[in-house]
């Protein structure tokens, strides 16, 4: 209330204000008795009331029709491949004892507009045959918070995009990064967000990891933490291209329920993040049972391929029980592919993972990509064929 008649009161109040932001995480619903009841869209029924009972439908019909239903009203549109990129080494060199190769690629693409480019490094263990690659956006623009060394050791290469180039991590920065390369995007209500910028950047990165012979090009896994686990899933959600996808500690506009009021809001992200989403989905504040899609769909969208979705104990603004029901609840859809479920219906207790065709674990601890995650993640990606 205090911080509401702070910000109509005072002209010069910053767009976020510090202030606003704790009162969000104060006011938030972290008690599981008060979680209010409510109904998610079924994955296997049309927009028409079709029922979708065959892969076939699926692929033909329902996939396509929620896609855009998350292009609309959540993530906002994507330009598509652009047609004049380009990509160059940058730097090449042999590292850990000349047992790997690591190169900065730079990336960069031209409209009409103007030119925007963004880099990555990629790593890959000293290659007779082309390695599967854990490709990921990062918050730093190394890949020194990552465990390079043991992910070689395992046999996979990996490849990391420091997302602020690709597109500011900023309100009021979509007239800037790749997002201002694509003007008319943003005159729209479902406009290119910042999201949807990150995703747009994995795929451009996918586009090149293609062509490389050190890189297996069916075996590009993508990893994400946090707000970029959000990227991470509607990249994976959107290109087929990627093998399986990592969604560590997602929350909100992630892996967790939209439906489900605990932790985060709608209206908290939107407020924070205002160049997170496309603009529509700021019509679901306080309203979220009016969205014609929530996050079950968007994990759904991934199915056939594996979708690894991560908590921390104590993220609660996270919504650990949110993730892993959005996880249960895209079930169905792996099962019309003859896959299987989770063995379990309830969460499972902290650091046991359980895996299928889909996976899941709550870490025990705060929000955070940690070993222990990594560890997981290495394991489950060696079950993968
Ligand atoms: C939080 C935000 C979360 C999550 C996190 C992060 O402040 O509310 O949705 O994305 O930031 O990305 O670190």
């Amino acid at each position: 209330m205090i911080v509401l008649f702070f910000a109509v009161t005072t002209p010069f109040v910053p767009l976020i204000a510090e202030s606003a932001i704790e009162d969000f995480k104060a006011v938030a619903n972290y008690d599981e008795r008060n979680v209010r009841p409510y109904s998610l869209p079924n994955p296997l029924l049309s927009n028409d009331g079709k029922k979708i009972a065959n892969v076939q439908d699926w692929i033909g019909i329902r996939r396509p029709e929620i896609l855009k239903l998350f292009e609309q009203n959540v993530y906002g549109v994507s330009p598509s491949r652009p047609a004049n990129m380009t990509f160059s080494v940058v730097t090449d060199e042999m590292v850990f004892a000349k047992k790997a190769r690591r190169r900065k690629i730079k990336v960069l693409v031209k409209t009409s507009q103007g030119s925007k480019a963004f880099h990555f490094e990629l790593v890959t263990p000293n290659p007779k045959t082309p390695s599967p690659v854990i490709l990921g956006l990062n918050f730093k623009d190394d890949l020194s918070n990552w465990p390079l060394e043991k992910i070689l050791e395992r046999g996979f290469g990996v490849a990391g995009i420091p997302y602020v180039e690709i597109q500011p991590d900023q309100p009021d920065s979509l007239s800037k990064g790749v997002a201002a390369l694509y003007p008319e995007l943003q005159q729209r209500e479902d406009n290119f967000s910042a999201i949807s910028a990150w995703a747009w950047g994995l795929s451009r990165a996918m586009d090149y990891l293609e062509t490389d012979p050190q890189v297996d090009r069916k075996r590009v896994a993508l990893i994400g933490h946090s707000r970029l686990a959000k990227a991470a899933l509607w990249a994976a959600a959107r290109d087929q291209r990627f093998f399986l996808v990592l969604a560590n500690d997602s929350g909100e506009g992630g892996a967790a329920l939209a439906r489900r009021n605990f932790g985060e809001t709608t209206r908290a992200i939107n407020t924070r993040f205002p160049h997170w989403f496309a603009k529509t989905f700021r019509r679901f504040n306080d309203h979220e049972a009016q969205l014609p899609v929530d996050q079950h769909l968007l994990l759904a969208l991934v199915a056939p391929r594996p979708v690894y979705v991560t908590s921390a104990s104590e993220d609660l603004w996270g919504d650990p029980q949110g993730e892993f029901l959005g996880l249960k609840k895209a079930e169905p859809v792996y099962r019309l592919f003859g896959l299987q479920g989770l063995s379990i219906d309830r969460m499972p207790v902290s650091n046991s993972p359980v895996w299928a065709s889909v996976a899941y674990h709550v870490r025990r601890g705060r929000h955070d990509l940690a070993d222990y995650d990594w560890e997981q993640f290495l394991k489950f990606m060696k079950t993968r064929k």
